[in-house]
């Protein structure tokens, strides 16, 4: 050997054996060796062996986590054992399994678990200190093993256990806005996970740590491809390449779902119809529905967009959504499927508000659909916006389950360029109370069946994965997909406890540092809306790809135009959806409508939203509505540079990479909250007439500039 060669290999016998990215591949499920040490000193007192009782697929998985999780934070090899013969062993399994676990008198409390939930409790067996992770399935016994291991992730007392948990919904899905051709309507992290080319030869590793991650935060489905949808996805050559991503996800308690095309039968089964009360298309979707069993006998159902933005739907053959969903459902029914019915229509043929426009198309059919369908909503009424108020749908339809259908993916909040932790929106929209059956009748109530009673329940996020290394394109876009799996299973969970368990994670314990990016997080969608769409203004974003924004856009279809939103002119700005405007108040219960009716208690956030307002109308702060937009377009794009401040001081703590990554964006992000701030504040003056406050900078460039900017090849579009 060369001697220069032998000094490379003696080299790398001494760099240390860490292989980039490594961080970020793991998400949240790192399992660093626990850094406090007394911490560390008790976990290795209270579990010291681990032993799962029975076989299945499911268990295995739960064994191979809990080994895992247990070497990892404990730092030691800690053995599976058949007996129980010290202190310390975890033992967990199902009383069908396991004649210990049957035998030890949880019965009674695991009754109410039902077929997900599962018990933790600290407790002894011939007179050794045992955890006992118990379930009524298998797949409780997973949740489980992830609860304890989360536990111990977040540096959480185990000295003594007693808990309980169960998901307060049935169907907790992501909806993969993915194309067969790999590319990702609203992605922003690459191309799709899914290599439909290469299926089902290939299986990609990826696949399993997709279905580790969703289950370890209680995710239970996935619909793999864009609602926007192909139909090829139905026929036998891609049926097998879904199949294949189903027995990868089966273990993990995943079930894979897909996105329908309503002309289907015409696109791909030589049918002159798609309609839905024609015999001949309901006996094709029959057929379908079989042979789509055939090939996965737990899939889980179809979701749908129809009769949106341009999409095939039943109204094309005179019928209704309700028709439409019900064909689906009766087909899937024999096998025990469901349909997620989309009901995010509008049309601009329609001389409707769009706000309205979902509302009056849905509730005429409350208690029209099968029982197998789910009405899935999104969030607000228009479309995902940086804030909206809660959908008037919720509340509005007593007999039909409604799904939530949130964004994971940040098409309106900076893609994958802006920190912005989503859990206080989802949190704002499911604590609102929508008093359909007086006080405490929140959105949470709705989607979890508690407030009508239903039989089956949802919510669904928009996925905001790619096959960028770090699954999300944003280190923090990983916080997002983790809560809303926390909140898929918990709606009524804290959204600041959610950040801290994530942070803890994913970063570390240290409170200092804990402390400092649990801040940034809470603050950071509030600071987004400031920079984006203060007081209640929406969609005013570019046309098309929606990068960056674009106040000014007026030509094209007025429903996808700037200025129908915010109806600015030298009078003044917002849209009026009192009585003397579009009453889309009207779809709100009394308490909601009366309280947003008036601009005065009218909570500030919503107030462009409802109201058309005069540009001197005195707010709250005493200051004039002009003089106010202004303020907080200057105060969100000024706390995109504390974000960066306080993201500095994590330097020491946060490893190398992720520091730098989020570094560069937050600089980027600190750039165009600038470019919002000055496009917008320089747009509304130009109708406002009004100066810029004295005290704010003046924008860098004249209005032109920002109207001319164009962009090519943005992501996701
Ligand atoms: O938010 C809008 C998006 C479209 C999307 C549509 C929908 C999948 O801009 O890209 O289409 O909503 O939710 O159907």
């Amino acid at each position: 050997m060369r001697p220069f060669s032998l000094f490379l290999c003696i080299l790398f016998l001494f760099i240390p054996r860490i292989s980039l990215g490594e961080n970020n591949d793991l998400l949240w499920l790192g399992y660093h060796r626990i850094s406090d040490e007394r911490t560390l000193e008790q976990y290795r007192n209270t579990v010291s062996a681990w032993m799962i009782e029975g076989d299945s697929e499911t268990l295995r998985v739960a064994g191979e986590e809990l080994q895992r999780g247990l070497d990892g934070l404990l730092g030691t090899s800690v053995p599976r054992v058949n007996r129980i013969t010290r202190n310390g062993t975890v033992v967990a399994g199902t009383p069908g399994h396991s004649e210990r676990i049957a035998s030890m008198g949880l019965k009674k409390r695991l009754e109410t678990l039902g077929e997900e939930g599962y018990l933790i409790v600290s407790d002894s067996i011939d007179n050794k200190k045992v955890l006992v992770i118990a379930a009524n399935r298998d797949i409780g016994v997973l949740y489980g093993v992830f609860h304890l291991l989360r536990m111990m992730q977040t540096c959480r007392d185990i000295g003594r256990i007693e808990l309980e948990n169960s998901p307060e919904t049935d169907i907790r899905v992501l909806n993969h806005w993915d194309n067969l051709d790999r590319t990702v309507e609203r992605g922003y992290a690459g191309f799709s996970l899914w290599d439909w080319h290469r299926l089902p030869g290939y299986i990609s590793p990826v696949y399993r740590e997709y279905a580790r991650m969703n289950a370890s935060v209680g995710i239970n489905g996935t619909v793999l491809n864009n609602v926007n949808a192909n139909a090829l996805i139905l026929t036998p050559r891609y049926l097998k390449k879904v199949a294949a991503l189903a027995d990868v996800f089966r273990p993990y308690g995943i079930r894979v779902y897909l996105s329908a095309r309503f002309s289907a039968p015409v696109e791909t089964g030589n049918l002159k119809t798609a309609d839905p009360l024609d015999e001949e298309v309901r006996a094709w979707w029959n057929d379908k529905a079989g042979e789509i069993y055939r090939y996965i006998p737990d899939f889980g159902g179809f979701l749908v967009k129809a009769n949106s933005e341009g999409q095939p739907g039943p109204q094309d053959y005179g019928r209704t959504h309700a028709d439409g969903a019900n064909m689906l459902a009766d087909a899937l029914d024999p096998h025990g499927g469901i349909v997620m019915w989309r009901a995010f229509v509008y049309d601009n043929r329609v001389p409707e508000d769009r706000a309205k426009q979902a509302y009056n198309e849905f509730v005429p059919l409350d208690g029209h659909f099968r029982d197998n369908v789910l009405v899935q909503v999104k969030n607000g009424p228009i479309d995902f916006q940086p804030r909206e108020p809660f959908h008037p749908l919720f509340g509005a339809m007593p007999q039909t389950p409604l799904m939530m259908e949130f964004q994971i993916t940040q098409e309106y909040l900076g893609f994958a360029t802006h920190l912005v932790y989503l859990g206080t929106l989802f949190k704002e929209c499911l604590d609102a109370d929508t008093y359909a059956r007086g006080k405490g009748s929140t959105v949470a109530r709705v989607i979890d069946g508690s407030l009508e009673n239903k039989k089956i329940s949802g919510m669904a996020g928009v996925a905001n994965t790619g096959n960028d290394r770090n699954w999300t394109g944003h280190p923090f876009g990983q916080a997002n997909w983790f809560c809303f799996g926390r909140l898929a299973w918990d709606p009524y969970l804290d959204a600041g406890d959610i950040a801290e368990e994530w942070i803890r994670m994913t970063f570390g314990n240290r409170n200092d540092m804990v402390y400092i990016i649990k801040n940034m997080m809470m603050a950071s969608r509030e600071i987004a809306v400031h920079y984006m769409t203060p007081l209640g203004l929406h969609h005013i974003m570019a046309e098309g790809h929606h990068y960056g924004p674009g106040p000014w856009v007026s030509s094209g279809r007025p429903d996808w135009t700037s200025v129908y939103y915010h109806q600015a002119d030298s009078e003044g700005i917002g849209f009026d959806r009192t009585r003397s405007g579009s009453n889309a108040l009207e779809q709100y219960h009394p308490p909601v409508r009366d309280l947003y009716e008036n601009p005065e208690t009218c909570p500030e956030e919503y107030l462009l939203w409802f109201h058309h307002l005069p540009w001197d109308f005195t707010m709250s702060s005493g200051k004039t509505l002009w003089e106010e937009l202004c303020y907080r377009y200057y105060r969100g794009a000024e706390n995109v540079v504390w974000l960066r401040n306080e993201w500095e001081k994590t330097k020491e703590w946060v490893d190398r990479e992720r520091f730098e990554q989020v570094r560069m964006l937050l600089k980027i992000q600190e750039k165009e909250a600038d470019w919002w701030r000055n496009a917008c504040v320089l747009y509304f003056q130009s109708v406002s007439g009004k100066p810029i406050p004295e005290g704010l900078e003046p924008p860098e460039h004249d209005l032109s500039y920002y109207e001319n900017l164009r962009f090519h090849y943005v992501p996701g579009h």
